[in-house]
Parts: C-alpha cells; sequence; structure tokens
C-alpha cells in the first residue's frame, strides 16, 4: 500500500499543477495532496491488476480521478451547510483555510477535473469502448444514484428517531461504498475483465464499502478524537444514525466480520497470486485504526 500510495501521490501531484487562478489551485491542491489514505485509487489499480490488461500505468488516471472525486466530496462534506468540520487530516478544513466560496469552487473544479484528467490521459490508452464504461461508472457513482444520494437521504434524516437499520444500509451503500465499489469496477474494466468478472468485483467492492462504513462507525466510538483529526464522538452527539448505535459493537463487530469473508469469497475464484493485494486490503480495510 505504502509504495502504491507513492505512486498515486506523485501522479496527482503532476495531475493538477498550480496555475492560475491561483487561489483556486492552491485550494485543490491543498485537500488533494495532503494526506489520506488513497484507499480508493489502490483498490482501482489492484482491481485492475487482477485481470490480463492490467499494468497500474493503465489504471493510474482513474485512479487519480476517483482521489480527486473523493477530495470534493470531503470538501463539500465538511462545509459548514453540510458536517460543518474544522479539522479534516489533522489539519483546517478546505474553508477554514480558504473560505466558503472558494472550497466550494474546489470542490466543482476537482470534480470536473477528474472527467477532464480521464478523458485525457487516457485518450489511445485503452479501447474508447472501455473509457465510455469508465465514465459511466464514475458519474453514476458520484451523483443522485450514489454519493450525493446517500448524502442526501444522511442530512434529511439526521436527528430523526424513524432511522432503522435499512436506511442506515442504504446511506452506507451510497455516501460510502459507491465510490469505493465505483474505483473497483473501474479498475477491473480498464484490466480487460469480462462482464461475469465486472459484476463479481462489484460484489466484492460492495462488501469492502459498507465494511469500510461499519469499521468507521466502530472507530468513532473506540478512537480518541485526536487520532481520527474530528471532533470526538461528533456523530455520536450530533444524533447521526451508526451501526454501534443501533447494533452495539458487538454485534456491529461481527457484521464487520461477515463482511470480510463474504469480500473475500467472491475472489476465490480468481488467480490467488495476482488477488492477494485484494485480499489483503480487504483485512486492511477491516483492521485498519484509523
Ligand atoms: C459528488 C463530490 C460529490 C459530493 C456529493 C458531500 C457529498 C455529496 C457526499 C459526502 C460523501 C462522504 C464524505 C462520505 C464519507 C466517506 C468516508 C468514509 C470518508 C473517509 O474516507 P477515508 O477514511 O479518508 O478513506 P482519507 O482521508 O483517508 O482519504
Amino acid at each position: 500500500m505504502l509504495e502504491k500510495s507513492k505512486s498515486v501521490n506523485k501522479a496527482l501531484e503532476n495531475a493538477v499543477p498550480l496555475k492560475p487562478p491561483l487561489k483556486l489551485h492552491e485550494s485543490m491542491r491543498y485537500s488533494l495532496l495532503v494526506g489520506g489514505k488513497r484507499v480508493r485509487p489502490i483498490l482501482c489499480i489492484a482491481a485492475c491488476e487482477l485481470f490480463a490488461d492490467g499494468r497500474e500505468s493503465t489504471a493510474m488516471p482513474a485512479a487519480c480521478a476517483v482521489e480527486m472525486i473523493h477530495t470534493a466530496s470531503l470538501i463539500h462534506d465538511d462545509l459548514p451547510c453540510m458536517d460543518n468540520d474544522d479539522l479534516r487530516r489533522g489539519k483546517p478544513t478546505n474553508h477554514k483555510a480558504f473560505g466558503e466560496n472558494i472550497a466550494v469552487l474546489a470542490g466543482d473544479a476537482l470534480m470536473a477535473f477528474a472527467f477532464e484528467h480521464l478523458a485525457t490521459a487516457m485518450k489511445g490508452v485503452v479501447h474508447s469502448d472501455r473509457n465510455v464504461r469508465v465514465i459511466l461508472e464514475l458519474a453514476k457513482c458520484m451523483g443522485s444514484e450514489g454519493l450525493a444520494a446517500g448524502q442526501v437521504v444522511d442530512v434529511c434524516s439526521e436527528g430523526s428517531s424513524e432511522v432503522g437499520l435499512e436506511l442506515l444500509e442504504y446511506i452506507h451503500l451510497h455516501k460510502t461504498a459507491a465510490l469505493l465499489e465505483g474505483s473497483v469496477v473501474i479498475g477491473a474494466i480498464l484490466g480487460g475483465a469480462n462482464d461475469e468478472e465486472v459484476e463479481k468485483m462489484r460484489s466484492f467492492a460492495r462488501c469492502i464499502g459498507l465494511l469500510f462504513q461499519v469499521v468507521d462507525d466502530i472507530l468513532d466510538v473506540t478512537k480518541s478524537s485526536l487520532e481520527l483529526g474530528k471532533t470526538a464522538g461528533k456523530d455520536l452527539v450530533a444524533g447521526k444514525l451508526t451501526y454501534p448505535k443501533l447494533l452495539g459493537i458487538q454485534k456491529s463487530t461481527d457484521f464487520a466480520g461477515k463482511l470480510l469473508r463474504d469480500a473475500q469469497e467472491m475472489l476465490l475464484g480468481f488467480d490467488p497470486v495476482k488477488a492477494a493485494p485484494l485480499i489483503a486490503l480487504a483485512d486492511y480495510v477491516a483492521y485498519r485504526d484509523n
């Protein structure tokens, strides 16, 4: 992961140079280039490398694009009109550093640039049919059937006592799992996976995506505020529903274990050597401590 995250960081640094308007590019780079585990781009590359045409260089523009979308979503999520967070990745949030207006625009510009980067960097690298499928996946997982859908339902259900397990799963599957799913599926498409293989990877990613958020919810209860880089147990205090709140820590941990097993099962039919990084990434998602 360290090796891959170094390559991703280098590619991101090159993809978004500092240029006029300086304030906008500074703001984009501030959130994009600082910290972050790079889980989504690494999953994208690992999924690509599972298949015959899969090389890191083939997946890298898409890996950068998913990280740009992820960063845009974090910038917008932290805004006063959303979660109103002061810290992200241990640093002042984008709007704290640049002001609300610039932060909104930096998020917008990152979203647009993700597609521009894909279109320019992928031209002539893979067949245009694959590129179109990649663009479709990326657009779908961030819009009204993906991140935005999850965020809307999350915002609208805040403080409500009506939220049950089904709604919580909807929020997590859209707000968090959708982009992780998109990252894996995009990697698989670029690696040359056939339709059946793509759907297997989708199921794998969906389990990983939900697992990611269940673990996030558990960590929110068990880790200190300083380590998380955000307000202590903010979600708990603010009345946001989480798995531990609904199920308790033990049942949430059991559920996480089941999701990990389910995810690993999806990879059984693949070359075990090539699938090893994805298995390791699944373990990382389950056992990470931040
Ligand atoms: C379409 C850009 C866009 C936004 C739509 C604001 C919004 C609407 C959605 C918010 C989605 C969101 C922030 C979900 C939380 C996902 C999550 C678990 C983030 C933390 O991911 P990590 O742990 O963070 O990978 P790092 O810092 O390591 O990258």
